[in-house]
């Protein structure tokens, strides 16, 4: 009997009449709906810019509650942690920086950079995988999760990387990839041959046979679109792989895998790390009964509640969180989840968990990654959607880029706004976690079908995400300072002769100094624990306040548009003073930094954006 067929023996045996399934997993925790009967809309598409489901929503009424946030409760407000004042650094390994002169970044690089990372201000570092992997998803497919790839370094290079991080003071999060493994991962083998205990790592399900034909269990599909079940002619049986086919998905309803993925936690935090990016938490379980997903208006499967979003999938946080609760009480040092969610507002948000089941210290954030080319009314929205769905006490994260997001926030945004943007994810409250190159504005690069890397970039149209995945741009010499080899893993963007660290470093003004200018002003308290309020100055002009009681009101102000706006900002707050002081300017605005404009009355230039300090 296959592993599914006797869960499902034990199912039936309860409530399954009324929709209601006995929580094997956590026995705490009594009965689950199921959320068969939801109406949810799934719009996944491989040419979106982003990687995984995206499912629309209707948050009813929420864009009328545009009002101020106290997004704080008190008992927070005192006690902010590392990872709440701080700033995270996404590294993708692969592109930062070469230090063998074979044309793939490694962990030595990184070591060599870890000065850039300390003038840049930022608090911890979040490396994409480093473990070994056939590289079928570019390290997502991980044979092997207590090991660093060799193309990376070895344990020794990671050991003094983990002890030079902490030396200069930066924290550093791994990057686990809970859901699958690579087929050439150890385990899988052993699964595939039933040698015990793997026999039941892997979700391994009997054919259907019509008419002797075989058949796939159920309807279920992949990410990519195809059945989710690949026959395996060894063990007879049909594998689930929710990605590619080369990525298998582990039996989280088997307690030794979910003790497999703890234990492999525990080796890192022994080594040091302070935290985990956990890839995918959404697709960790699937139904157990198998039961065809139905088909949506639109023509897709209806995945929530059948391969996506079952409530397992939160109380496997829940014990991960728990886990680093533990290691906390070692040394009192806060060690972080971040779990990777492209599920909508109302699912991101059970990540959270609550004050009696901790989830994620938090989710990515990609609603401002979501938007091209905004009105002011849907920033509004957008931030305000967020913000008021918060959970009591949560911290949010900002996010305007990363390694999957087909197009860097300067193509989203334009180029010029990337200081404009870059005020709003670094002074709105919450945690920052920006994608490396985005602070010197570095853009789409353009690629040749031959130059691409992944099946995926070669077998759909669309934007690869090797567009935004080419390597760090360092300085004006051949391969932009990032490797000794004329021919990089991807060429170099052809922009970086002046777009660099080190030319940005020697300018006047540039994104980079803009970008430590705003790193610095984010320090004051009003920013870490000021209340926030967004406005609608015109169709193209947006603007948010920091303030409270006591502090000076900071406003920015960013011109999204293409024409010179005037801007009054008393109309809308009328207890402001009448002099605002530019404390940050962006690189196209004709304003200073320590000009004094009228808050009546003030010019932005298109694309242009300041932040003003009021005089109390
Ligand atoms: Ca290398
Ligand atoms: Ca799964």
């Amino acid at each position: 009997m296959s592993f599914f067929l006797f869960l499902y023996f034990i199912i039936l045996g309860v409530e399954a009449g009324n929709k209601k399934l006995v929580n094997l997993h956590h026995q705490e925790i009594s009965s689950i709906e199921l959320r068969s009967n939801k109406i949810l809309t799934s719009a996944f598409n491989h040419l979106q810019n982003l990687e995984y489901e995206v499912i629309e929503d209707n948050m009813e009424g929420l864009s009328n509650k545009l009002k101020k946030y106290n997004f704080l409760s008190k008992k927070n407000k005192t006690n902010l942690d590392w990872w709440q004042t701080g700033i995270i650094y996404e590294i993708y390994p692969r592109s930062f920086m070469d230090s063998t002169g074979n044309g793939i970044g490694d962990l030595r690089g990184i070591i060599k950079k870890i000065p850039y990372l300390k003038y840049l201000g930022i608090c911890a570092v979040w490396l994409t995988p480093i473990y070994p992997s056939p590289g079928v998803d570019l390290g997502y497919d991980i044979m092997n999760y207590r090991g660093i790839d060799e193309l990376m370094g070895t344990m020794e290079d990671f050991e003094e990387l983990i002890n030079k991080l902490h030396e200069s003071g930066i924290k550093i999060i791994l990057d686990i990839v809970p859901n699958h493994t690579s087929d050439q991962h150890e385990w899988f083998d052993k699964s595939v041959q039933s040698i015990e205990p793997y026999t039941d790592y892997y979700l391994w399900v009997d054919a259907k046979y019509v008419n002797g034909t075989r058949q796939v269990p159920n309807n279920w599909k992949s990410l990519f679109g195809n059945s989710i079940w690949e026959w395996n002619e060894t063990r007879q049986k049909y594998y689930l792989h929710q990605f590619y086919k080369q990525q298998p998905d582990l039996n989280y309803w088997n307690p030794l895998v979910r003790e497999e993925i703890k234990d492999m936690m525990r080796f890192w935090l022994d080594k040091g790390v302070d935290g985990f990016r956990m890839d995918a938490i959404a697709h960790l379980y699937e139904r157990p009964d198998l039961l065809d997903a139905p088909v949506l208006g639109d023509g897709n499967l209806q995945k929530v509640g059948y391969t996506q979003a079952l409530d397992e999938c939160f109380y496997e946080v829940n014990d991960w969180r728990s886990l680093l609760e533990e290691y906390k009480k070692n040394d009192g040092q806060t060690k972080i989840i971040i779990v990777e969610t492209y599920l909508d507002l109302k699912y991101t948000m059970k990540y959270y968990g609550n004050e009696t089941n901790l989830g994620a210290h938090f989710p990515l954030n990609v609603c401002l990654a979501r938007l091209d080319h905004p009105s002011a009314k849907e920033f509004v929205e957008k931030l305000t959607e967020w913000i008021s769905n918060l959970p009591s006490g949560a911290w949010s994260s900002w996010i305007i880029g990363n390694h999957d997001i087909r197009r860097r926030a300067t193509t989203r945004f334009g180029l010029e706004l990337i200081d404009g943007i870059h005020m709003l994810q670094l002074l709105l409250p919450g945690t920052p976690v920006v994608y490396m190159g985005d602070e010197l504005g570095m853009t789409d690069t353009y690629l040749r079908y031959d130059q691409l890397i992944e099946d995926m970039s070669k077998e759909f149209a669309g934007i690869p995400r090797e567009t935004v995945r080419t390597p760090f741009q360092w300085d004006s010499s051949p391969q932009a300072g990032f490797s000794n080899k004329t021919k990089t893993w991807l060429p170099v963007n052809p922009n970086y002769v002046t777009l660099n660290v080190e030319f940005e470093q020697n300018a006047r003004r540039s994104h980079l100094k803009i970008f430590k200018e705003i790193v610095n002003l984010r320090q004051l308290e009003i920013f870490r624990t000021g209340d926030v309020k967004f406005y609608e100055i015109s169709e193209y002009v947006f603007a948010f306040s920091r303030s409270n009681k006591f502090l000076k009101t900071y406003f920015t102000v960013i011109n999204l548009g293409s024409e010179l706006e005037n801007i009054n900002l008393k109309k809308f707050k009328k207890r402001l003073s009448s002099k605002l002081t530019v404390k940050i300017s962006s690189l196209f605005a004709e304003q200073n930094n320590g000009d004094v404009v009228s808050a009546k009355s003030f010019t932005l230039r298109p694309s242009a954006a300041l932040v003003l300090e009021s005089s109390f």
